[in-house]
């Protein structure tokens, strides 16, 4: 299977050839599904694009709770605000498995955030937009969130062991963040005529974000090729795409609002959506650090862990003075 990969790809994948021995034996677990496990013998390549990928999903995770911890003091009813708050909280939840994960590969966490702080690490695209109307709130639960859901649901096969138990949990967290932000997306589209005026603009607005959300065309992926060999990654970014699509337009017609994308339709021999590519040069300049939050998201991270510092150097001195009274 992994030759047929090679000779079909062939773009940037290591051929079964050049591999060393033990290089082979590698992959020959991979493609018989084994789980590989921190302990265990790996190319170099592959830890080095797990700590890429892991670190990165991580980044995601934490610099996603600023666009809806934004709207918690102002959610409009009780209900709304204890939601949201749990749901932000998952959200550093998943930062932290996600770096523990990380962590097995020989990297520390505190390295980490700090390529995240200097700049030096991206995180998803989509936290580089901002959430101006409370019906975002909505649309990222439902989009944002559901696209994330698409990629993890994928990544729970992925072969790396500590990511792949990672995500189960992640996804079972996520499918609740979903469903609540259907759930207000539905009050709203229900609403006022104004009320459902605020759903479909937060429609039109993240809808493109959230297509980029799953990386750039296939063609112009350059880590694809290989990751999907080393089943890091076990589906392709258009294909993510095409799944969310697919799942999505359903849901905006059963909300009664108009799909942003005047152009889609649905293929009846394909029975997939045809739809129109976000703007990727957009989606270039924003992942290299100029969108229209990159400057705010990466002030408020680096204001949250200076904040936090008494806090760190108060745990570090506590778990001092217990290792020097054991
Ligand atoms: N944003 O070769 P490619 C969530 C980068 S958060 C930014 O296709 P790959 C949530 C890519 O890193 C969910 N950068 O890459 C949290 C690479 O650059 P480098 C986050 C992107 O890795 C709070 C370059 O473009 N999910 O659920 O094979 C609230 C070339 O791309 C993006 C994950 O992180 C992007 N959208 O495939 C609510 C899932 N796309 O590293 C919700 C895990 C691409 O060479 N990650 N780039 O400098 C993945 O599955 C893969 O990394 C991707 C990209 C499919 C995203």
């Amino acid at each position: 299977m992994y030759a047929q990969m090679v000779q079909s790809t062939g773009k940037g994948v290591k051929r079964l050839e050049e591999m060393s021995p033990q290089e082979r034996a590698f992959q020959a677990r991979i493609d018989a599904g084994e789980k590989i496990e921190p302990k265990d013998w790996m190319p170099e390549g592959y830890r080095k694009t797990l700590i890429r990928q892991i670190s990165q999903h991580a980044h995601s995770e934490v610099v996603g709770q600023l666009p809806e911890g934004n709207w918690i003091t102002r959610a409009p009813t009780l209900e709304r605000k204890a939601i949201l708050l749990a749901k932000v909280q998952d959200e550093a939840g998943h930062g932290l498995y996600l770096y523990a994960a990380a962590e097995t590969l020989g990297v520390s966490r505190a390295d980490l955030i700090d390529d995240l702080l200097m700049g030096r690490a991206k995180y998803s695209s989509i936290f580089n937009y901002p959430t101006l109307n409370w019906a975002d709130i909505g649309a990222v639960g439902w989009l944002v969130d559901g696209a994330a859901i698409v990629n993890q649901v994928a990544l729970q096969r992925t072969s790396y062991g500590p990511y792949s138990r990672a995500m189960i949990r992640i996804c079972k967290e996520e499918s609740f963040h979903a469903r609540q932000g259907y759930d207000l997306m539905m009050k709203m589209a229900a609403g006022t005529k104004a009320q459902k005026a605020m759903a479909q603009d937060a429609l039109n607005r993240l809808w493109w974000p959230a297509l980029m959300m799953f990386g750039p065309p296939d063609k112009d992926s350059v880590h694809s090729a290989q990751s999907m060999a080393w089943k890091i990654k076990v589906m392709s970014n258009d294909e993510g795409r095409q799944r969310f699509v697919d799942q999505t337009i359903p849901q905006i017609e059963y909300l009664g609002l108009e799909v942003p994308d005047k152009a889609a339709r649905l293929n009846p021999e394909t029975g997939h959506y045809e739809f129109t590519d976000p703007d990727w040069d957009e989606f270039f300049a924003v992942i290299n650090g100029d969108g229209p939050c990159n400057a705010d998201r990466m002030r408020a991270r680096n204001k949250a862990h200076d904040d936090g510092a008494w806090f760190r150097d108060g745990l570090m001195a506590h778990a001092s003075k217990q290792i020097a009274a054991e």
